[in-house]
């Protein structure tokens, strides 16, 4: 079991289409000791029963909009763990209106400042409070997407975001490796969940990856989940500030070889 004795707090899990739930479940089946985050009121009802099949009780709600809540969620916690061992980010948002149209006529001030706030800025804020908390061979762990490097139709502000991120884990990583705790992302394929489905015409993006990922298809919840059960282990403790595609090999392929070959 490649995370026996390892307490690891486990962020937005909305729903049991969620990455964190692939997450989740992963970890759990390699011993791991689970605790959740939710946002509101609203998303516990799903978090409840999902959480007691990974064998926690631990359920505290953190908004990571709001400084007050995330101390507050940490306080929360150290009633249960006076330590941990790490902690997964699967947070992100960007208003709706941002996910559609043309980058530059649909971006604004505002919308980039809630993508970048939510979905970066908030790793640096989990990684500070949770800090004195965190265990020696602890491991922080952030979900991207490959906008961050590469344009991607509708994806628009949120490439920006990812991008940021992609440096906040390469950040973290310099500025928590003294303490000996690693920090690294996932760039997970396109996978259908609630935050997905926010950006428009999602359906093609994910028969276009599936038409030129090197394996022929998108990828499960559960393979991101193995991927981050093995990065957040002590098998992982040369690797940090790393970004580790699980994506079925997009990335790597300019062209879809069938088109090519066949013709
Ligand atoms: O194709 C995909 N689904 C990919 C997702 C490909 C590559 C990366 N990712 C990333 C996302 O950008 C995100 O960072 O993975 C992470 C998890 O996303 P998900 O599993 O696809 O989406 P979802 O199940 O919706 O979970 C994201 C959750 C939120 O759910 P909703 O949909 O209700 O916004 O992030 C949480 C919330 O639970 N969240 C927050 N949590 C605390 N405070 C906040 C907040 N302010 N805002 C959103």
């Amino acid at each position: 079991m490649l995370l026996k004795d390892k307490k690891i707090l486990i962020t937005g899990l909305a729903n049991k289409y969620s990455i964190a739930a692939g997450i989740a479940s992963a970890m759990h089946r390699e011993g791991a000791e689970l605790a959740f985050t939710y946002q509101n009121e609203r998303l516990l009802k799903n978090l409840e029963p999902l959480a007691k099949e990974y064998g926690s009780d631990i359920l505290i709600e953190c908004d990571v909009a709001s400084d007050e809540s995330i101390d507050q969620s940490f306080l929360e916690l150290s009633k249960k763990w006076a330590k941990f061992d790490g902690f997964v980010h699967s947070i992100g948002f960007a208003p709706s209106d941002q996910l559609e149209g043309n980058f530059v006529d649909v971006t604004t001030r505002e919308g980039f400042q809630i993508a970048h706030d939510i979905s970066s800025y908030s790793f640096t804020a989990l990684a500070k409070a949770s800090k004195p908390m965190l265990n020696e061979k602890s491991a922080l762990l952030t979900l991207t997407y490959l906008g961050a490097i590469q344009t991607i139709p509708n994806y628009n502000v949120m490439g920006l975001a990812k991008a940021s991120l992609e440096a906040n884990t390469r950040f973290l990583a310099a500025s928590m490796g003294a303490d000996n705790i690693r920090v690294n992302a996932i760039s997970a394929g396109p996978i259908k969940t609630l935050a997905a489905s926010g950006v428009k015409n999602f359906r093609k993006m994910l028969s276009q990856h599936s038409s030129r990922a090197p394996l022929g298809r998108t990828v499960t919840t559960e393979e991101v989940g193995n991927a981050a059960a093995f990065l957040c282990s002590d098998y992982a403790s040369g690797i940090t500030g790393e970004i580790t595609y699980v994506d079925a090999g997009f990335n790597t392929a300019a062209m879809p070889l069938t088109e090519i070959v066949d013709s």
